[in-house]
């Protein structure tokens, strides 16, 4: 089970602007100094925390990050502007490691912590500053120092936010693999997971969350019977438990879902307390949606929020996973 984010990227700070070669031209003075500006400082490369992302997902969309350089100097002893740092925000608890040799770079445990990872370079001196006694004209300027560039591994502990519960064969693998970048092995019989996958799901820039994929639940659970009851602990700190109900199965889904609510209070009472959405899964095995629309009534009668999907067709996927994001926003 992977627990582990990570990404690698690639970061070149600003380079320093140049020094100017400059000579002070006015009427009625005919042989001025020199006034060329020193150049603008290039930006730095600074990662910032943030609580509220969860994942290095979007690091996988964009891997490169430049910030800009120093502006030259001017004449005039015009200073040449510093470039603005480039602010990259982190999910809290990103830890920074150089790509190649592995050393730790910085750890980000604190929201709104920071860590400059590239420093912009300085820039160089205008002509006026190598002016002396003895070189009145200096027809020398500093160049802007180099940029840093640099490749960093990223890595995250993943602290899964969703879990996904329900009966051996209820399709819990099955919608992990439709939502998240998870491929986890599906198939026709119960128990096909043994252990729980982790999947991270994108809902937008910015905006994506974890969920894991459990062994299904049985009667006895509790006891020990079947496998899921002991990997409960993995989410016991998670927000929100989808729970699925395979409605291609004609047997009570209500009751169905009260015996599995049963097993967890009786594990752990705690586990109760937690937000869950039912999702009524498979619906593309039902042709009469009045069945479908009676079980929805009947689970929203209990006070839960209610979705229909089929992870096979793609059905109600786009709404799961934004009602699951607002959920997880309000808990
Ligand atoms: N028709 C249909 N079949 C589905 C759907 N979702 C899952 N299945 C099928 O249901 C069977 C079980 O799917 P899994 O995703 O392995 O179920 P699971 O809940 O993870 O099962 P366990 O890991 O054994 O607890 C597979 O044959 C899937 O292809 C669906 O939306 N529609
Ligand atoms: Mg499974």
């Amino acid at each position: 089970m992977k627990f582990i984010d990570e990404a690698i990227i690639h970061i070149e700070s600003g380079s320093g602007g140049a020094g100017s070669i400059n000579f002070r031209r006015q009427k009625f003075i005919p042989r001025g100094g020199p006034d060329g500006g020193d150049g603008g400082k290039g930006g730095d490369i600074i990662f910032v925390a943030d609580h509220s992302l969860s994942t290095l997902l979007d690091f996988q969309y964009k891997k490169n990050f430049k910030a800009r350089s120093g502006d030259p100097g001017q004449r005039q002893l015009k200073s040449g502007s510093d470039a603005t740092d480039l602010i990259i925000r982190v999910p809290q608890g990103t830890l920074f490691r150089d790509q190649k040799t592995g050393e730790l770079l910085a750890d980000l445990s604190q929201h709104e912590q920071s860590f400059t990872a590239a420093k912009g370079g300085r820039g160089g001196k205008g002509n006026h500053f190598f002016k002396n006694s003895i070189n009145q004209a200096p027809r020398k300027a500093q160049p802007g120092e180099r940029s840093q560039i640099k490749d960093i591994l990223l890595e995250l502990k993943l602290l899964c936010d969703v879990g996904i519960i329900g009966l051996p064969n209820a399709g819990k693998s099955t919608l992990l693999s439709r939502i998240s970048n998870s491929k986890p092995k599906i198939a026709n019989y119960p128990f096909t997971t043994l252990t729980p996958n982790l999947g991270v799901v994108r809902v937008e820039e910015k905006k994506s969350f974890v969920v894991a994929d459990m062994p299904g639940l049985i009667l006895g659970a509790h006891q020990g019977i079947g496998l899921g009851i002991k990997f409960l602990k993995h989410i016991e700190r998670s927000k929100l438990f989808l729970h699925l109900i395979d409605i291609s199965d004609s047997s009570d889904p209500l009751a169905r879902f009260k015996q599995i609510n049963e097993e967890l209070r009786l594990y752990n009472p705690r586990l109760l307390k937690k937000n869950q959405i039912v999702i009524l899964s498979k619906i593309d095995t039902l042709q009469n949606t009045k069945k479908i629309i009676g079980y929805i009534k009947q689970f929203k009668e209990q006070g839960f929020k209610t979705l229909a999907i089929s992870a096979a067709s793609g059905e109600g996927i786009k709404e799961l996973i934004y009602t699951t994001h607002e959920e997880l926003a309000r808990s």
